[in-house]
């Protein structure tokens, strides 16, 4: 078990004790769990005595923890969990109630979940409880409907409907000035909630048209200088108006992240000038404010792209003037991996190709799945020679857009490829990927990866830790095994671009460019609406600090197929 996960069991045993009424040991568990979730290292990898060692945690606790780590079960917790099958995670996503007030609605209503919680405040029974009041009752109902939905969304989501309504803003008569600002600037993979700056001449106006958008649920705030709705797609957004003489400065403040405002506040201090969402002031003169690029200048440092504004350490580099000039958003060239209705794509062969062509590629690579039992609907070996025609016939057909001949193939269990071999030396692109047995130890998901890596005709390594974003946590990788036996083979690891995926993800790109590895930003499009996706996996590697030679598909045709040799 990780640290996490030890910690959360920790600290329900206290809440579970403290409802009990069990003095003292409360205390202990919360502070036992406090120490667990700060430590730099696996508590799986002490000894009991080290554990032991650890302040706050005593003799029995540690009993616990190591029964933990060894079976993965507590039958102490379960016991407690028994007595009191309380939903505690649930009842404390709701905005205003912590432990106490469970302990409080458990013990008076016999409230243990989101339901019983909603019906006895439909009913009008929380307010009855001492300690409670009518306006908390109301607003715990209200919250409720935000604890069950507490999930960030993901990127690839927010960005086009941050754009839309982006568009429509841009298009009223009123709006001088609209920029996304937030986390969606800065590309974060998931999204809390949009945030939208405009500059106006006639705010009212602008506030009665963005609250009555088509894509707007309903209005949780309207005022003149900022409102918030709610979107049909479930998530809020925000409108503020802002000067035009202070556009940059708030764009710069309202795009965050947060430590990086507070780190450039800081900095801005000690050259004596003070920096808020209107300017850059020195005493009160206005010394920039406008336009985000004249706050760096007029403070000195390197401009920070958006995507490179995560945290104090982003500001440190900006302020050494040591920023790389990461890849832009128009220097991919094509795409490596690419799914047709030969496979388990949607979209036909030449739609895909036309729809890569829209996106301005030079080239791609149609990697179908080979036939297999765990990939439905793969080709099987006859048909991929039939495609292999298919593809030269249409690469001499359309003109402006190379196509490259290529497979995505399964790493099975044992780290041999699901293909007879002889096939692969006739295909330009060997895309390969674990699609199925993720449950094996670290050792084994590593060795699989390498033994693909060593093949001789595997170019890429499609999403190589399988995470899932919301759904499946990447795999326990000994990534700087995998890192450096990608750059002694000439394996390129994929940035996959679908929105749930972004794989390799932002901080292990940078890991990855470290050791020296090359990668290459691919959709892994089955229809044609996700080849747009390419725009996400960019972001990712922006955020990874990539710079251009780093990804193999900003090369031209002619050097990207030198780089396809092993
Ligand atoms: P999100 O919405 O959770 O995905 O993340 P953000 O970064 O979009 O955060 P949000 O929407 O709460 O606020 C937008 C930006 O406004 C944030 O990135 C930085 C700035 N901001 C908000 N609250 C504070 C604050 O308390 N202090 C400072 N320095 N900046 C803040
Ligand atoms: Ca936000
Ligand atoms: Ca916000």
């Amino acid at each position: 078990m990780d640290n996490k996960e030890i910690a959360r069991v920790l600290d329900e045993i206290a809440d579970l004790l403290e409802i009990k009424g069990v003095p003292y040991k409360p205390i202990a568990y919360k502070r036992a769990a406090e120490t667990i979730k700060s430590l730099s290292q696996p508590v799986e990898d002490l000894t009991s005595k080290e554990i032991m060692k650890l302040p706050g945690v005593g003799e029995s606790i540690t009993k616990k923890i190591v029964e933990l780590n060894e079976t993965g079960h507590l039958p102490y917790f379960e016991e407690l969990r028994k007595q009191c099958p309380i939903d505690f995670e649930s009842l404390l996503a709701v905005e205003g109630i912590g432990p106490k007030t469970v302990k409080l609605l458990y013990q008076s209503l016999d409230i243990k979940d989101l339901d019983d919680l909603e019906e006895m405040a439909k009913h009008h029974q929380l307010r009855r409880i001492k300690g409670l009041s009518e306006k908390k009752e109301k607003n715990i109902l209200e919250n409720i409907k935000y604890a069950r939905k507490t999930t960030r969304h993901l990127l690839g989501h927010m960005l086009p409907l941050a754009n839309n309504i982006k568009e429509k803003l841009e298009g009223f008569k009123h709006v001088i000035q609209v920029e996304v600002a937030g986390s969606i600037r800065r590309r974060q993979e998931t999204i809390g909630d949009i945030d939208i700056l405009v500059v106006t001449d006639n705010p009212r106006q602008v506030m009665g048209y963005f609250v009555a958008l088509d894509m707007v649920d309903r209005v949780i705030a309207k005022g003149i200088s900022k409102s918030t709705v709610r979107l049909k797609a479930d998530v809020n957004c925000d409108l503020r108006v802002m000067p035009e003489k202070s556009f940059g400065a708030a764009l710069l403040y309202f795009t965050g992240s947060k430590e990086v405002n507070v780190e450039m506040r800081k900095m801005s201090i000690k050259r004596g000038l003070k920096l808020n969402e209107y300017g850059l002031f020195n005493g009160a003169t206005m010394v920039a404010g406008q336009n985000e690029e004249e706050i760096f200048q007029e403070l000195g440092i390197h401009y920070m792209e958006p995507e490179l504004r995560q945290n104090v350490e982003d500001v440190e580099v900006a302020i050494q003037r040591e920023l790389p000039l990461i890849i832009g958003y128009h220097d991919i060239r094509g795409d490596l991996h690419m799914h047709t209705d030969w496979s388990d794509g949607k979209s036909s062969l030449k739609d895909m190709v036309e729809a890569a062509q829209d996106w301005g590629h030079e080239y791609i690579a149609i990697t179908d799945h080979i036939g297999s039992l765990q990939v439905p609907k793969g080709i099987d070996e006859n048909k991929i020679r039939v495609q292999m025609k298919e593809l030269d016939r249409l690469d001499r057909e359309i003109e402006n857009i190379t196509i490259l001949k290529g497979l995505e193939v399964n790493i099975k269990s044992d780290g041999k490829l699901e293909i007879k071999e002889d096939i692969l030396k006739d295909l330009d692109v060997i895309v390969a990927g674990i699609n199925s047995g993720y449950r094996q130890s670290k050792e084994q998901l590593t060795d699989r990866i390498i033994s693909a890596m060593e093949n001789q005709y595997v170019n890429i390594i499609a999403h190589p830790t399988g995470r899932k974003i919301h759904k499946r946590s990447a795999y326990e990788l000994d990534v700087d095994k995998i890192f450096q036996t990608s750059v002694d083979t000439n394996t390129y690891l994929e940035v996959n671009s679908q929105p749930d995926r972004l794989d390799l993800r932002d901080v292990m790109i940078k890991n990855a460019i470290q050791t020296g590895c090359k990668l290459v930003i691919n959709t892994d499009a089955h229809s044609i609406e996700r080849v747009w996706d390419m725009e996400l996996g960019i972001a990712t590697a922006r955020r990874g600090w990539a710079v251009k030679k780093d990804i193999i598909n900003t090369s031209s045709h002619k050097e990207l197929m030198k780089l396809l040799v092993k």
